[in-house]
């Protein structure tokens, strides 16, 4: 399988997040996508290709231009402040308040955030944007006739909607990606998201639309972030009624309970007949991950890849989360690894 890869992500690097009231060092870092990217290289999972630059239209499809231009602009109006710290929201515009863009860039931080979990550094916008470069060459090589390509995003994405940042995403890869095949002539796309999190920004993007299955399993947002999306009675509005599936699960879940949702989640992206499945990948399903809560091994995930190559679709699989580095590497290519029945 071809692997897309961009360094830029190292441009990246925020310094710290709040966890459990403490400010700890960014769990979303540059070791992340070295690991994995080591680990295809190890495993001979097959080439590694840099990202192509198909410029801001594609990204703009999906988001707000005013997020766009808050995102480029923010480190230089940061930086002529003086200040020389990551730059971090922390207010929000939430029940009472109003819903209308100030003009300090900590209140456009607000009014484009729905957590202080997006820094922005001086290198932010040129990561965030050769990730979704790196999900756009990856879904080129697809719909170029490949049955299966590797997009290895940093920052990952699926957590971003049109105009709101949150959760270590600035832009939604997966959807960039879905929609571009949709405006090169594909008419159904199915987005499975097996990420630890529910994929809110994914969700929310393609909520009211047909053309989009979304599809994710995820911890209960009853307990878990985000929080205030991803339930179950969530199925679509409008158009989109009837093409949204969460499948919230409980805190401890393992394989067998986590595949038992993959199968219904699966039966359901057959019975849409997609063209393409793009595969929000994250392995924060881990055992280990040091900030989530379900019970999947390594071997796990050799599973989960051969079940998803059982859809026989054309799969573009796009990086999302995953905080035990050591083993990030390892379940990240299983997962391939178990699509490529190697
Ligand atoms: C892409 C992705 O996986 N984003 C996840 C963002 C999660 N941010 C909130 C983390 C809160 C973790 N609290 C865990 C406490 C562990 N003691
Ligand atoms: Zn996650």
């Amino acid at each position: 399988m071809l692997t897309i890869y961009s360094d830029d992500h190292h441009l990246h690097h925020g310094r710290c997040e709040l966890i459990d009231g403490q400010l700890m060092p960014c769990f979303e870092k540059p070791e992340r996508a070295d690991f994995i990217r080591e680990r295809v290289l190890a495993r001979q999972l097959g080439p590694i290709e840099p990202a192509r630059d198909w410029g801001l239209a594609p990204i703009a499809r999906v988001h707000d231009q005013g997020m766009l231009d808050f995102l480029q602009g923010a480190w230089a109006r940061w930086a002529a402040l003086g200040q020389e710290g990551d730059l971090l929201p922390y207010t929000w515009p939430t029940r009472t308040l109003r819903q209308q863009k100030p003009d300090s860039v900590h209140g456009q931080f607000g009014y484009y955030s729905f957590d202080a979990g997006v820094p922005i550094t001086a290198g932010t916008w040129q990561a965030a944007y050769s990730s979704a470069q790196v999900a756009l060459t990856a879904q080129h090589h697809i719909a170029s006739g490949a049955t299966s390509a590797f997009a290895l995003c940093r920052p990952p994405g699926h957590h971003a909607a049109a105009d709101l940042m949150g959760g270590y995403c600035y832009l939604n890869n997966a959807a960039i990606a879905a929609q571009a095949f949709l405006d090169q002539g594909y008419r159904r796309v199915a987005i499975l998201d097996v990420d630890y999190h529910h994929g809110n920004g994914t969700q929310s993007i393609f909520y009211e639309r047909s053309d989009v299955l979304f599809v994710s399993l995820h911890g209960d947002p009853a307990i878990e972030f985000p929080f205030f999306l991803g339930y179950a009675d969530e199925t679509g509005a409008g158009a989109g009624e009837g093409y949204n599936l969460n499948l919230p699960l409980p805190a401890g879940s393992d394989w067998p309970v986590w595949s038992a949702a993959l199968k219904q989640g699966c039966q359901a992206i057959d019975d849409y007949q997609p063209e393409v499945l793009i595969v929000s990948l994250g392995v924060d399903t881990f055992e280990l991950d040091p900030i989530s809560r379900f019970k999947l091994t390594s071997p796990d995930y050799l599973k989960m890849g051969a079940r998803i190559r059982a859809l026989n679709l054309p799969t573009l699989f796009v990086m999302e989360g995953g905080y035990a580095v050591e083993a990030i590497g390892i379940n990240a290519v299983n997962v391939l690894e178990g699509f490529e029945q190697r």
